[in-house]
């Protein structure tokens, strides 16, 4: 029985991972993926194509050469979206976003992403 409900769950979400309804991706990001912004941001908005759950949800940021920038914990700006408030301004150069979460749907997706502050 236990083996029939795994696999039904696995025949659900297979038929549910459509483009109209997949897990939750990144949909787009405040500083943009891959943008370039003027002057640091104070925080990082990530918003998602699905709704998460915060207590399963991280975001790391780190300088282009690795060195990791203090950040609170993310808090739901949206049922979509993460808000990750920054310890200090970031200098010019390129930053990358490290980012994990669980979807409603309890599946779990990570990505990274880089933006630049300009100088
Ligand atoms: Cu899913």
């Amino acid at each position: 029985m236990q083996r029939l409900l795994t696999l039904t769950a696995a025949v659900a979400c297979s038929l549910a991972a459509t483009p109209s309804f997949a897990h939750a991706f990144l949909d787009h990001a405040v500083p943009a993926v891959g943008g370039t912004v003027t002057g640091s941001p104070r925080e990082l908005q990530l918003t998602y194509t699905e709704n998460i759950v915060l207590p399963f949800c991280g975001v790391r940021i780190a300088s282009e050469g690795g060195g990791a920038v203090p950040a609170a914990k993310p808090r739901l700006g949206a049922p979509n979206e993460l808000v990750v408030k920054l310890g200090h301004a970031l200098k010019p150069g390129t930053y990358v976003v490290s980012w994990h979460v669980v979807s409603v749907d309890t599946h779990h997706t990570q990505g990274t992403y880089k933006f630049t502050v300009a100088p």
